[in-house]
């Protein structure tokens, strides 16, 4: 089981005091029941084995509080049970196997059926309880994009040692070059509209991890500081190996900002999915090999 906190409708999950209260607080689904909110959702969570966290991720979502929710993985070559489980779990697989995390977010954005996208990592690391919450908030405030800082709220443990420093590092640095105001460069639970991409210029071009400070750079940049938000949310330690290669992601995360900054960044594949692309809503899903 990921842990969770629950809270109360109108609870700001930024703020800290609230929190504490959250604890003793009414689980917004309970209070949402028979109530939903009047619009769609796509949860997505971008796989590549996650066979440890998957499960408890998926059962930590909230389920009956909207008009539709979708949940679906975009699978990276897993070499694990990470899609006989999401399928065990009656949830959406799409495989992309081109490389990358990156990559899966520019597939699944195009592939997501719903008019709400939210995204998660599949580790536990992310407060899943918090998804209706944070989708009436984007409502509540005529938001077109959330982005959730992990930095003041992260538990003890969830950033190990040079992880911190890294994050930091490359949060002040995309600060100083975008003076764009956002905490947490790094984060990687977002909330928004799927509209935002019909402007093309919100698209982004990046394969690998620095698709997450290039959604916030895009997002302030496009769609604007009243539109475009950072909420504070708890972060946990993370449940299962990690994938990301310390050293050689931070360097790529670092060259990016800079490359973005003055307009040298390319795209290396082009925006969406591949009609090739297995997924299981349409009964074309290989056998796990
Ligand atoms: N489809 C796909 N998913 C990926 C790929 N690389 C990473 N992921 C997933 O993307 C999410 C983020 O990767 P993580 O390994 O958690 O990276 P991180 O959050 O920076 O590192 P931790 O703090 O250690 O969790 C996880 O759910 C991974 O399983 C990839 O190449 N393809
Ligand atoms: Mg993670």
């Amino acid at each position: 089981m990921c842990a969770s906190v629950s809270m109360s409708p109108n609870e700001d999950p930024s703020d800290s005091n609230s929190r504490s209260n959250a604890f003793k607080g009414v689980a917004f689904v309970a209070r949402y029941m028979g109530e939903k909110l009047p619009v769609t959702v796509t949860v997505i969570l971008p796989t590549r084995n996650e066979e440890e966290a998957l499960a408890p991720t998926i059962d930590a979502i909230p389920r009956g509080w909207c008009k539709n929710l979708e949940i679906m993985i975009v699978d990276g070559n897993s070499s694990d049970r990470t899609r006989e489980i999401a399928l065990e779990k009656k949830i959406r697989v799409h495989l992309e196997d081109r490389k990358g995390y990156g990559r899966a977010y520019r597939t699944g954005f195009d592939v997501a059926k719903n008019d709400i996208i939210v995204t998660m990592d599949a580790d536990c690391t992310y407060p899943a309880e918090l998804v209706p919450t944070l989708v009436k908030r984007l409502l509540d405030d005529d938001l077109d994009f959330i982005t959730c800082d992990r930095l003041s709220l992260a538990e003890e443990g969830s950033m190990p040692g040079i992880h911190g420093f890294g994050n930091w590092a490359l949060s002040f640095t995309a600060r100083i070059l975008f003076g764009y105001g956002i905490k947490d460069s790094q984060s990687g639970m977002w909330v928004f509209r799927k509209s935002i991409f019909d402007n093309e210029a919100m698209r982004p071009t990046n394969d690998g991890m620095p698709l997450s400070e290039e959604m916030k750079i895009l997002a302030r940049r496009v769609l604007g500081k009243n539109k475009a938000v950072e909420i504070s949310v708890p972060y946990r330690p993370r449940v299962g190996e990690a994938e990301i290669h310390t050293w050689g992601d931070g360097w790529k995360n670092f060259k990016f900002l800079f490359a973005r900054r003055v307009g040298l960044h390319r795209t290396r594949t082009p925006w969406g999915s591949r009609d090739s692309n297995p997924d299981s809503t349409n009964g074309d899903l290989p056998e796990q090999a």
